[in-house]
């Protein structure tokens, strides 16, 4: 058993989880001098996990491109111009073939992702099948579809979704500058009937859209004081796509997406908090300053959805530096090398 377990019972007390944060107390918080704020956010993480290990998710586009919706940072909006073609949703077999790719690199979960402003019920009914097909390979399911209603999140409960994600994307203060085409209300209520239906919600946001440090205040406020925490929180900074609105925004501070990791780790404890999109751009020594500050799960593997990711090479190499075992699947059929559950079947060596 690791130290981080017996050290928790001495900081418990100073990580419940709370519900009722102003954005002035999350503001103070992520202007806190560097180190104490990275010192709290790692007294958090210790209490509640093993803070050499990360978990691992590997995503796919099903249904790529030609989205109604017109998020200001999406490659896939009918409104920008952005060269990416429009796609039908993918088969079944493609689908379950890429699955079982992330599953021998090592990942834990698949996310599938659709460019789609809400599913029709058709819709689900494919995607019901991926989920169930995923899940058979012993990979934990996560989708994300756009709003659903009460019955759609009832029924991906029961084909026995794990996760469903969900962003709030930024501050309900900054949202109608990237977003129109929808609320900061309508995604609160998709998060209500996911929680619901006994799904676990994946909620998180973007950095670096031109926002504001008291909008990232306020964005984790939002996903704090939700009834639960988010199981799963993904921080993604901004990747910037040619012909979108947020093509060519001011590059945010990389401590700023530090402390953001880092607030959201002493505010939502118990939860897996993703350093998201943007790996491919950041240096090594910036993700290892993401860990230190509570990121426990990123995307692995060649791509995100329409963009490129750090590449596995890449990311098993620097796990193998720093240390950081990761989660593996529960896998009976597994091979024996990824039976250690603890490092993958090629992690290089330390030293290497
Ligand atoms: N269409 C669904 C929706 O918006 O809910 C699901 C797919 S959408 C691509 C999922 C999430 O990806 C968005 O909510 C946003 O947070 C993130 N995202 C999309 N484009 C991004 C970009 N260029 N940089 C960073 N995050 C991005
Ligand atoms: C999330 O928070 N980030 C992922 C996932 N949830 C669906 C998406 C990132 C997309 C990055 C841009 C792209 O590849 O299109
Ligand atoms: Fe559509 Fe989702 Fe992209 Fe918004 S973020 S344009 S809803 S795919």
């Amino acid at each position: 058993m690791q130290a981080t377990v017996t050290h928790a019972a001495t900081v418990a007390a100073d990580t419940a989880e709370r519900h009722d944060w102003t954005t002035d107390e999350a503001e103070a918080l992520l202007g806190q001098p560097f180190t104490d704020l990275l010192f709290a956010a790692q007294t958090a993480h210790r209490a509640r996990f093993d803070p050499n290990r990360i978990q691992l998710s590997t995503l796919l586009s099903i249904k790529t491109g030609g989205c109604p919706e017109d998020c200001g940072y999406c490659s896939q909006s009918a409104h920008h111009d952005t060269q990416l073609g429009r796609e039908r949703l993918l088969s079944l077999d493609a689908v379950l073939a890429a699955a079982r790719s992330a599953r021998a690199a090592g990942a834990t979960r698949f996310c599938m992702g659709a460019a789609w402003r809400n599913p029709t019920d058709k819709n689900l009914d494919s995607v019901l099948a991926m989920v169930e097909g995923v899940k058979d390979l012993g990979l934990e399911t996560c989708v994300t579809l756009g709003m659903l209603t009460a019955a759609q999140a009832r029924r991906l409960a029961d084909a026995g979704l794990d996760f469903y994600n969900h962003n709030l994307d930024t501050s309900p203060e900054f949202y109608g500058q990237v977003i129109s085409s929808r609320t900061y209300q309508d995604r609160l209520e998709t998060l209500e009937h996911v929680r619901a239906a006994g799904l676990k919600t994946c909620s998180g946001g973007i950095l670096g859209m031109g926002e504001g440090r008291r909008d990232r205040a306020s964005m984790l406020c939002q996903l704090a004081n939700l009834p639960a925490h988010p199981e799963s929180v993904p921080i993604n900074l901004l990747v910037q796509v040619e012909g979108t609105p947020l093509f060519g925004s001011e590059l945010l501070d990389p401590f700023e997406l530090v402390r953001t990791i880092a607030a959201a780790r002493v505010m939502m404890p118990g939860a897996y908090v993703r350093l998201s999109a943007g790996r491919d751009d950041m240096s090594d020594e910036l993700q290892a300053l993401c860990f230190l500050a509570g990121a426990n799960s990123v995307f692995y593997g060649e791509r995100l959805l329409t963009t490129a990711n750090a590449g596995s090479e890449r990311d098993l190499a620097l796990f193998a530096r720093l240390g950081l075992a990761f989660e593996t699947a529960d896998l009976p059929d597994r091979d024996a090398p990824g039976a250690c559950h603890r490092h993958p079947p090629s992690a290089p060596t330390a030293a290497g």
